[in-house]
């Protein structure tokens, strides 16, 4: 069922890789002549843009957008108590690990009398988006509230599209998860739309206000992944977040029904879904391939499965060694790298980019999509290659904090004067020995 790509015997550069190994192409560009407009809509008209593209594209038009809290209040009241417990569960182990994400200020005595201190302060208000689209999303506002509340964020509104079965509110689940984290301000808007309201605010058809956010973070389809590219800058946004993708580096000591249970899972998300089996094991790709021709039929959503396995995006890639694959998995930067190898901790360990790894037989994705502790918002399309996925760094940032004496700053001027008149920019010098002119 998989495409291959045979690397053994070959030592290909790692450009040479990147160009051989199997990517979604997603070109964000094509599409911000279509979004461009509606961002400059909801700029000038706001909420009553929001519910005219709305009724457009989603055939639901609110009455208000803002959901008000006894909505928030019933949705918790109607949860399934089994998904409860298993959100609470999430919530918990998130919390935890996101805990010893904080950052201490540090201060540095660079010499007597003079500091430089890093204060880490909260992004002040933040937007945080949960895709709705082929799925409904609770465990997304768990992975972006969670880090955010961690990080002391003092203002955070959560956006997620309004669903015609449900009245045009969010889908009841992702309210109650909501609800159950203490988040008290959801809007009923999803998409572009969502980005660029947060990013300029609005006025609710109720009176009610949506001040603008400093950052938006969050995974969504390619419009609101443009709409986030038309406005950096005005907001912060998280790494762009395209289809989402699985790596498997595998030996053939790996269970090849649990590597196939492994990429259908992913597959699953989305017909542009990447999943890329890495083995040093010709056998074991061919279980694999086995493995999913018995299971893909069997699985509730195996249309999308199957055109995302099938579609030039995923594939199986031999290699000869190890050491060969773990080069080809850090070329490709994969959003989840799954490593079923024997000694697999020890070959973990050594993967520099990934968006978060999975090491050995009882750490499947899907494990860190609910309930590890890890955050599932994280890089894919290759930017594991530079970023990172959300954690409480994410919502804050690092201010720096330059405290000299005048001893400090007479012992340096000098310093300081050359390195102006090098730049040819003498007036920097003399902002410094004005000081200590009589
Ligand atoms: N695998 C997705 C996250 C997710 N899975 C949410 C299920 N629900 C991207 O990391
Ligand atoms: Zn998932």
């Amino acid at each position: 069922m998989l495409n291959r790509v045979d690397l053994r015997g070959r030592v290909p550069s790692a450009a040479e890789l990147r160009a051989a190994l199997p990517r979604a192409e997603v070109d964000v560009d094509a599409v911000l002549h279509q979004v461009r407009p509606l961002v400059q809509d909801v700029r000038d008209r706001g909420v009553e843009a929001v519910l005219e593209h709305t009724e457009r594209f989603d055939g639901v038009r609110p009455e208000r957008v803002r959901v008000p809290q006894v909505e928030l209040d019933a949705a918790l009241a109607g949860l399934d108590p089994e998904v409860r417990a298993a959100l609470e569960e999430s919530i918990a182990r998130a919390r935890a690990v996101h805990a010893d994400q904080r950052r201490t200020d540090t201060t540095t005595r660079v010499v007597p009398g003079g500091t430089v201190t890093e204060r880490w302060v909260p992004v002040r208000r933040v937007g945080l988006y949960a895709p709705g689209g082929l799925a409904v999303y609770p465990s997304s506002v768990v992975m972006n509230v969670v880090p955010a509340q961690t990080a002391g964020v003092e203002s955070l509104v959560v956006c997620s599209p309004p669903q015609a079965d449900f009245g045009g509110l969010p889908h009841p689940t992702v309210l109650a998860a909501a609800a159950l984290l203490g988040v008290t301000e959801v809007w009923a808007v999803g998409g572009a739309l969502a980005v660029a309201l947060l990013a300029h605010g609005g006025v609710d058809t109720t009176g009610d206000e949506l001040e603008a956010v400093d950052l938006v973070t969050g995974p969504g389809n390619i419009y609101l992944t443009a709409a986030k590219r038309l406005l950096r800058g005005l907001i912060g946004i998280d790494a762009e977040a395209g289809p989402t993708e699985i790596a498997v580096l595998a030996d053939e000591t790996a269970d090849p029904v649990h590597v196939a249970a492994d990429l259908i899972s992913q597959a699953e998300h989305d017909p542009l879904a990447a999943a890329v089996l890495v083995t040093t094991s010709e056998p074991l790709a061919d279980a694999v391939d086995a493995a999913l021709a018995r299971l893909v039929p069997e699985t509730k959503h195996h249309e999308r499965v199957r055109t995302a396995l099938t579609g030039g995006q995923s594939g199986v890639v031999l290699v000869s060694t190890v050491d060969d694959g773990l080069r080809v998995v850090d070329a490709y930067a994969a959003e989840h790298l799954e490593v079923q190898t024997a000694d697999a901790a020890a070959v973990a360990a050594r993967v520099r980019a990934a968006g978060a790894v999975f090491v050995g037989p009882h750490s499947p994705v899907s494990l860190g999509d609910y309930c590890a502790g890890s955050n599932h918002v994280l890089p894919t399309g290759g930017c594991a290659r530079h970023s990172s996925g959300l954690s409480v760094q994410t919502f804050l940032r690092g201010i720096h904090v330059v405290d000299y004496s005048e001893d400090a700053l007479r012992e340096v001027a000098a310093k300081v004067v050359a390195l102006a008149e090098a730049e040819d920019l003498p007036a920097h010098g003399q902002a410094v020995t004005a000081r200590f002119a009589r």
